[in-house]
């Protein structure tokens, strides 16, 4: 099985959501949450796209983050977009059932085993095109961050961690010193650009009222 990697922004108190949607507007932040999880970083030269397959990368989310997302920037452009739901029948009236970025799932498992059979194997999206999965990222929301976290899969965690406590209702879970290392911050820094094969802004950003800063985790 494919390693994972979660993707979050939360303050102080882990808060990362209020009442169904981000306590927060940080546009520095979401774009660097659109970047990460869309960069497709080839092992090889130029390799998003080798064989006419394109590359992408598979962003998980549960039915609620999903609802989150303002209608017009979802499905995710140029993600792989796995939704996951207990009720398998929660797209069949809505037109994210026929798009072929858009995949239904009834657990994180299943999720995962869906996106890791399609970097096995490309998904035919048209008759004449195929994608295939690079990177897996889970963008929450608590319920499945909870399970995420203690998955031996998840390899990191990128957090942006905003300097303030917010008023928030759901929150990230606690992550065990004995499960993740965080990397302090100059070494979170370089592990962020190498990852991104690009450069991103280090230190404590200001935005608006906000002072956040990109953090990075790995499992021990
Ligand atoms: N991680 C981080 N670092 N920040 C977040 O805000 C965040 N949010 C979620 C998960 N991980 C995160 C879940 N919530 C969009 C909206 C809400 C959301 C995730 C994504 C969204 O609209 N994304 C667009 C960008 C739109 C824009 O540029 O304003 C996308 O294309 O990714």
């Amino acid at each position: 099985m494919r390693s994972f990697s979660i993707v979050v922004a939360a303050d102080l108190a882990s808060g990362i959501g209020l009442k169904g949607g981000l306590p927060w507007r940080l546009r520095k932040d979401m774009s660097f949450f659109a970047k990460i999880t869309s960069k497709v970083v080839p092992i090889n030269v130029d390799a998003s796209k080798q064989d006419g397959i394109q590359k992408v990368n598979a962003c998980i989310m549960g039915r609620r983050t999903w609802e989150s997302i303002p209608a017009k920037f979802r499905p995710l452009a140029s993600r792989f977009n796995v939704i996951v739901s207990r009720d398998p029948h929660y797209f069949d009236d809505k037109p994210e059932k026929t798009n072929p970025m858009v995949a239904l799932a009834t657990s994180l498992d299943v999720a995962l085993d869906l996106v890791e059979s399609h970097q096995q194997s490309p998904k035919t999206i048209a008759s004449s095109d195929a994608i295939q999965i690079d990177r897996i990222f889970l963008i929450g929301g608590s319920q499945l961050y909870a399970e995420g976290v203690q998955s031996k899969h998840c390899a990191n965690i990128f957090l942006t961690r905003i300097q303030a406590t917010v008023e928030c209702d759901t929150f990230f879970p606690e992550i065990k010193e004995s499960d993740y290392r965080l990397l302090p911050s100059e070494e979170g820094h370089t592990f962020l650009e190498t990852f991104m094969q690009e450069p991103v802004q280090g230190g404590v950003i200001e935005e608006g009222a906000y002072k956040f800063e990109y953090t990075v985790y790995n499992r021990v």
